[in-house]
């Protein structure tokens, strides 16, 4: 069946791979970014294969998010689907050491914007009773390690307003899922490390993340389960990794 899909932060990484994936199948796309080089790119090779709106949206600021749908074109007006992607992770500082406007960032991006643009889109979805929202989560909402301090913070909430979405949309045949990638191997090192190349590439020397296409290929598949099938937490890690036990101080006698 066809669907008008939303994809936030579409031009790199998981929100890219998603419109790969997504596109064609008689589906609509309208993808959302910052970055308008890229995603106008992504549009136009998208658009021979399906109808394609793309236009700037950052998250973090309402009238963006406003404008974007206000200008939104009659035919891509009725989202289905909601992959509410756009975040990031700024540093890895222990949290007496961490750079506070990088929280604030965090928090703006992976907790406000992703609240904003819910907000805007519910609403439509709650009166045609119809729509998946799908949030990227991650097992830094779970698992708590050295330096995730803020961005852990920001993605437990994603776990906790998707479970609440859910006891609101009772008896609505809305979906909503949270799908939290470990380990995965895009820009998101990259822009942690404010443009550090080696240090990103560290993070994944000698593993197998990952990829972007891991996960398009879930995102695609829990919104391609029958209608009445709602995958609530979707929890992923590359094999190599996993957990270690706790970390035990020996020299606080
Ligand atoms: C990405 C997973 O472990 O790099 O959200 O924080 S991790």
């Amino acid at each position: 069946m066809s669907k008008v899909i939303l994809i936030t932060g579409a031009s790199s990484g998981f929100g890219e791979a998603a419109a790969r994936r997504f596109a064609g199948s008689g589906n609509a796309l309208v993808l959302a970014a910052r970055n308008l080089d890229r995603l106008n790119a992504l549009a136009q090779e998208l658009g021979e294969r399906c109808p394609v709106h793309a236009a700037a949206m950052d998250v973090t600021q309402q009238d963006s998010v406003d404008r974007f749908f206000s200008e939104l074109p009659p035919e891509f007006r009725n989202i289905d689907v909601l992959v509410n992607n756009a975040g990031l992770a700024l540093g890895l500082e222990p949290a007496h050491q961490a750079d506070f406007s990088k929280w604030q960032t965090m928090v703006e991006t992976n907790i406000t914007g992703l609240m904003r643009v819910t907000h805007a889109v519910l609403p439509s979805m709650v009166a045609r009773n119809t729509g998946h929202v799908i949030n990227i989560g991650s097992t830094a909402g779970n698992w708590p390690y050295p330096g995730g301090n803020a961005y852990g913070g920001t993605k437990a909430f994603v776990q906790n307003f998707s479970r609440g979405l859910r006891a609101d949309l009772i008896g609505k045949r809305i979906r909503v899922t949270n799908i939290e990638p470990g380990m995965a191997e895009t820009n998101f090192s990259l822009i942690r490390f404010d443009g550090d190349a080696d240090k990103a590439a560290k993070v994944y020397s000698g593993t197998k993340p990952l990829s972007a296409q891991d996960i398009a290929e879930i995102i695609h598949w829990v919104n391609a389960m029958p209608e009445h099938v709602n995958i609530n937490t979707l929890e992923v890690m590359p094999v190599c990794q996993t957990w270690s036990a706790l970390a035990v101080s020996r020299d606080m006698e």
